[in-house]
């Protein structure tokens, strides 16, 4: 039997981690590995204008083709955009970034989706429209403070205020700001709880 103790404390976590991020990753050299849903300064499109961003990373040592896989950032509808060009290779350790900006006319890097600051989700899906590759649901995000991962295709995502578009992630000397962190409940104390992320 679980103690009471330990029930509280369940949904005092549960109560805590729902507004957060809730990273949901899955093997495979092709990751999203960094995206910002608020960019005011930071960095400007082709056409000048400072959109939304999402940048993936292959940690692997082959080349990968992404062309004619989706990205979408809603997982009930896994084919949102077509990644729709002919060829589209990111090299071994390489980074790609795309414009979440629903500039599509701008050609092949631009998504037919912004990403909504007040949290939502990306998913990465192979050219069956089905295979799930990677995904990430968010929480609140800031101006100008991305969110990825740490070390570059980790499980670990951090806040960053030393947003790196298209390069190695970098969380700075300062270390991550503290915003939408992901909870850890590792320290829930009883041994009965387990624990997730
Ligand atoms: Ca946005
Ligand atoms: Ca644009
Ligand atoms: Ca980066």
């Amino acid at each position: 039997m679980i103690p009471s103790r330990c029930l509280w404390w369940h949904a005092v976590l549960l109560a805590c981690a729902a507004p957060f991020i809730l990273p949901a990753s899955y093997a495979g050299d092709l990751v999203i590995n960094e995206f910002m849903a608020d960019n005011a300064t930071t960095v400007s499109d082709p056409q000048g204008e400072e959109d939304d961003w999402i940048e993936l990373y292959n940690s692997g040592s082959t080349d990968i083709d992404v062309a004619g896989m989706y990205l979408t950032d809603n997982l009930g509808n896994p084919t949102q955009h077509l990644i729709d060009t002919t060829s589209l290779i990111i090299g071994p350790g390489d980074h790609l970034l795309f414009w979440a900006d629903n500039d599509t006319v701008d050609g092949p890097m631009h998504l037919n989706f912004k990403l909504g600051a007040a949290g939502e989700q990306i998913g990465l899906y192979g050219t069956d429209g089905t295979t799930l590759i990677d995904s990430i649901t968010f929480g609140q995000q800031l101006p100008d403070i991305s969110y990825g991962r740490y070390p570059d295709g980790s499980n670990d995502w951090r806040s960053m205020n030393i947003p790196t578009p298209g390069d190695v992630n970098n969380i700075g000397a300062a270390g991550p700001v503290d915003v939408s962190e992901p909870i850890s409940i590792r320290s829930v104390p009883c041994g009965s709880a387990g624990s997730s992320r």
